[in-house]
């Protein structure tokens, strides 16, 4: 611990890569292990394309439902520590040498940015946080490609109640909502299908240049809650390992990312994190 603090104190460019692990505590499940399953499915097996081409009533069930928890989620004691670097007072007596930090995560929740301002605009939460697979609450048009945020809750009234339905054991009891009811575009003269403006497997994951700017002048990492599997989040450790930089895992369990960790902080984040940011 004293060890990370001296780290903590010394270093100038600070990113911290958070993954679905951060937010457990505020009741988000994670993709991999035990909170994986929704209904019977692997959660990551709903998370691409083409399980939406092929079913997208399931796929906006899927959605619908983390819609719904992670707007009745609030960001926790691991949120908050990872935002009080992102506040130049507070940074100022943890890590005096600091210029710059900065939040890449791969979650959608949007729980980070609230961490920070309570009610963020899309900017605040941009210039905080960069959020690399997208977020939970946009939608995007499959017919004109256009991005919306909305946080509409039901996003549409065929999709309403259907999150209380957690496990079934027979494919008749999960509800077939025709394309037609599911959520469509509002500009005018499209009513293309919506999808979720997330990032799936195969597809380009956002402000990529602008975090390979981040990862090369990193000196610290602090990998949190991630199980370093998906590309390429899963790199950014190693890179800045390559270049002489410090990296620091917080996790429940070990993990892929923690081979080169120079600190490993096993337990859960929302403990762990605000003692070493403490
Ligand atoms: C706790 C805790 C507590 C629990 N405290 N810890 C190179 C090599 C091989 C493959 C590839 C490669 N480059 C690209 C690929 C392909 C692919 C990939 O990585 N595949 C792998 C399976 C190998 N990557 C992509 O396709 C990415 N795109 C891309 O690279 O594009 C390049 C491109 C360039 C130009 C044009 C076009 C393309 C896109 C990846 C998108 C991933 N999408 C998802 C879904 C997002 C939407 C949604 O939320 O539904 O992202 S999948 C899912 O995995 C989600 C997550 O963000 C992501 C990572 O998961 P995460 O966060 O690590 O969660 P878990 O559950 O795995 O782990 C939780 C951890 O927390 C565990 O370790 C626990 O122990 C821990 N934990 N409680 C602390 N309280
Ligand atoms: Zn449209």
């Amino acid at each position: 611990m004293a060890a990370f603090g001296a780290a903590l104190r010394a270093s100038k460019n600070i990113i911290a890569v958070c993954g679905a692990g951060l937010s457990a505590a505020s009741g988000i499940p994670t993709f991999r292990g035990a909170g994986g399953l929704w209904r019977k499915y692997d959660a990551i097996s709903l998370a691409t394309p083409e399980a939406f081409a092929e079913n997208p009533s399931r796929v906006w069930q899927f959605y619908h439902y983390r819609r719904e928890s992670a707007l009745k989620a609030e960001p926790n004691a691991a949120h908050y520590a990872l935002g009080l670097l992102t506040q130049s007072d507070s940074r100022a007596l943890l890590a005096p040498a600091c210029a710059n930090f900065k939040i890449i995560t791969q979650n959608v929740d949007g729980l980070s940015p609230r961490a920070h301002t309570k009610l963020p605009s899309p900017e605040q939460a941009a210039a905080s946080t960069i959020e690399m697979h997208g977020r939970i609450h946009d939608v995007i048009c499959t017919s004109c490609e256009k991005t919306t945020f909305d946080a509409s809750s039901p996003i549409c009234p065929a999709l309403a109640g259907t999150e209380a339905i957690v496990a079934t054991g027979h494919e008749e009891a999960e509800p077939q909502i025709e394309e037609a009811d599911l959520p469509r575009c509002k500009e005018p003269g499209c009513d293309g299908l919506l999808r979720p403006g997330v990032v799936w497997f195969g597809e380009r994951p956002h402000r990529l240049a602008e975090i390979d700017e981040y990862v090369e002048r990193a000196d610290l990492c602090l990998v949190v809650g991630t199980s370093s599997t998906v590309y390429p989040a899963a790199s950014y450790a190693e890179e800045v390992k390559s270049h002489g930089g410090r990296v620091a895992v917080f996790n429940l369990d070990r993990s892929q990312g923690d081979g080169d960790a120079d600190f490993l902080f096993l337990g859960p984040c929302e403990e762990t994190l605000p003692r070493a940011l403490g």
